[in-house]
């Protein structure tokens, strides 16, 4: 049986990935970290409890800003493969902790690339580094593995650091390295301050009579938009190539925020119109309801407007595409709501 061991499993990736590898056979080594209240709600359905013979799943507690956690770990598991998705990845909060934010998601993945380093005559290890369309920043094209980076936060560019530190440790060193350069990706899993899960679980709640109000930042930014369950099957595939290597990760689909609404509220049958600009642009409902209103607090010192990936290469050599449309997504993200908000 195959050993994978994943930094973030407790994340919405982490969770999709420990789930799909499972089914794969794998047995599933993740890192959690210590925490005053419950963190591993995402692994709910494939808990074992520690004293389980034969557990398919096994936790242990580790930090990637830990070096010591993450040699013990590695050389105590020996894993064929290992899935870096331990991040700060909150962008707007990048700003707020930018120190941080480079230990973690920078310094964190040469941790783990020089402890692989140092056990190569033991074990070849391969390694998948959970890299971000937010690398692309500024670029007003479509973008592809080709594409120059230009991060506009310190979230980007710690990311960055990490992408290239991969690919450096794999040429240097001949480490089975690879990046993967994903879109954003959403699901029911997704973590509630980032946009999309805000507005599903808002809007829901607004149509239940639950909640009045919800505030917002840049509705014109635009996103390309896949599903977690869809990319976590990229990132398996990316380690099972002949060779290792960069990949973008997309759906090559594109909409704003005020896209997305429109969307959800369309599922939702909650009939919304728009009026006014910038900060006083309001979203109503047919009855007059303000149920969307614009805060300053929500908008980024910068912002990345526009990200539209093309999995090409993906598909050619990974045989890779999204299965998952954006109207699937909300879907399954708004009946998820409404289930837990019976
Ligand atoms: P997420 O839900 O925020 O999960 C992040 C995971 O990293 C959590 O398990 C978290 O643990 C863990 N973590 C944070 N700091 C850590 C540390 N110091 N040591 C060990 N673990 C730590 O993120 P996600 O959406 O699943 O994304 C997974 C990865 O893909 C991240 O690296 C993210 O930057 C990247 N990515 C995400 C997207 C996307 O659209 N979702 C797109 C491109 C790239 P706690 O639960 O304890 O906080
Ligand atoms: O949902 P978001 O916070 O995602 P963002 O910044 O694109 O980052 C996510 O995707 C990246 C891949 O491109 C990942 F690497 C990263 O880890 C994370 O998963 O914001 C999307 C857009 C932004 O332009 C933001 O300014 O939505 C805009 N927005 C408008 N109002 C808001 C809000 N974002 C958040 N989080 N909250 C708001 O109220």
């Amino acid at each position: 049986m195959k050993k994978a061991l994943i930094f973030g499993i407790t994340g919405q990736d982490g969770a999709y990935l420990a789930k799909y590898l499972i089914k794969k056979k794998y047995v599933v080594h993740g890192v959690i970290r210590r925490s005053s209240s419950f963190n591993t709600s995402r692994l709910d359905d494939i808990y074992e409890e520690p004293f389980k013979k034969n557990k398919k799943l096994i936790l242990h507690y580790g930090d990637v800003i830990d070096s010591s956690s993450v040699f013990k770990l590695i050389e105590a598991i020996m894993p064929d493969e290992i899935y870096n998705l331990a991040a700060q990845s909150h962008v707007a909060v990048s700003f707020e902790i930018p120190e941080y934010t480079s230990n973690v998601d920078g310094i964190g993945t040469l941790r783990i690339l020089e402890v692989i380093k140092s056990f190569l005559k033991r074990k070849k290890i391969k390694f998948y580094q959970a890299g971000t369309s937010e690398m692309f920043g500024g670029v007003q094209n479509i973008q592809d593995e080709n594409t120059k980076f230009d991060p506009k936060s310190p979230y980007a560019a710690s990311k960055v650091f990490a992408h290239s530190i991969t690919k450096i440790y794999r040429d240097a060193y001949g480490i089975f390295a690879a990046n993967g350069i994903l879109f954003n990706h959403e699901s029911p899993l997704r973590g509630e301050t980032f946009v999309t899960k805000k507005i599903v679980k808002a809007l829901t709640k607004i149509k239940l009579g639950k909640q009045k109000c919800l505030y917002l930042g840049n509705l014109y930014s635009k996103r390309d938009w896949g599903h977690a369950k869809d990319y976590v099957a990229a990132m398996w595939k990316i380690l099972q190539a002949k060779k290792a290597d960069d990949f973008v990760i997309a759906t090559n689909r594109q909409f704003s925020i005020k896209q997305f609404i429109n969307l959800v509220a369309k599922e939702l049958k909650l009939k919304l119109n728009w009026r006014g600009k910038g900060i006083n642009e309001i979203g109503f409902t047919s009855e007059g309801k303000v149920v969307i209103k614009i805060s300053k607090k929500y908008f980024r010192p910068l912002d990345v407007n526009n990200l539209q990936g093309n999995y090409s290469k993906a598909k050619k050599i990974l045989k890779w595409k999204p299965e998952t449309s954006l109207a699937q997504l909300i879907k399954e993200m708004v009946n998820f709501e409404l289930k837990n908000n019976d």
